[in-house]
């Protein structure tokens, strides 16, 4: 059994206790957009723990597309090297929980696409990607089975 550590940033920590706590009933949405949020969880590729990231909900068919956008800072989250390392995750949309692979996306086509529907469900992502030198990655979470 793995330690759970919850994330440093303490609005962000709370978001991850009250949608896991509800059973994925409340803190649904990301502060006062109003815009959905899945919650991924997976290892620290160097402590092994459980990790617990909340992304916007952004869909493609039974998949999940993951932006590292992190407000447009100019280094990739740590959860986007965790993945790298370690692709297995656990993902809450709401009630669901579901297991899902991860990889990232380097298609220049099938980014593009991924990219616009990321955008139409949260628009901010074209805001961050304009604020930084890095290309913010795309990754996409598929079904197990
Ligand atoms: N972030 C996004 O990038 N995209 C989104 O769409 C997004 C939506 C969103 C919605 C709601 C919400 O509450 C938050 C949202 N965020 C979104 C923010 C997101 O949840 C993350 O907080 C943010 O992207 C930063 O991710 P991070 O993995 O860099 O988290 C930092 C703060 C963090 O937890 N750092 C840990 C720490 O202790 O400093 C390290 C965690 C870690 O992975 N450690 C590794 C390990 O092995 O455990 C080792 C790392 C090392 O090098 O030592």
């Amino acid at each position: 059994m793995s330690e759970y550590i919850p994330s440093p940033r303490e609005w962000v920590a709370k978001q991850v206790a009250l949608y896991e706590e509800s059973g994925g009933t409340e803190g649904l949405t990301l502060r006062d957009t109003g815009l959905p949020v899945i919650i991924v969880t997976n290892r620290g590729r160097k402590t092994g723990a459980i990790r617990k990231t909340p992304l916007m909900r952004a869909v493609a068919g039974r998949n999940y597309i993951l932006v590292a956008s992190q407000g447009g800072a100019p280094r990739h989250p740590q959860w986007y090297f965790n993945l790298k390392a370690e692709p297995s995750v656990e993902i809450r949309d709401r009630t669901e929980v579901r297991q899902m692979r991860v990889r990232e996306v380097t298609d220049p086509g099938e980014r593009r696409r991924l990219w616009q529907i990321a955008v139409k469900a949260y628009p901010p992502y074209e805001e961050y990607q304009a604020k930084t030198k890095r290309a913010i990655p795309v990754l996409v979470a598929e079904p197990v089975r």
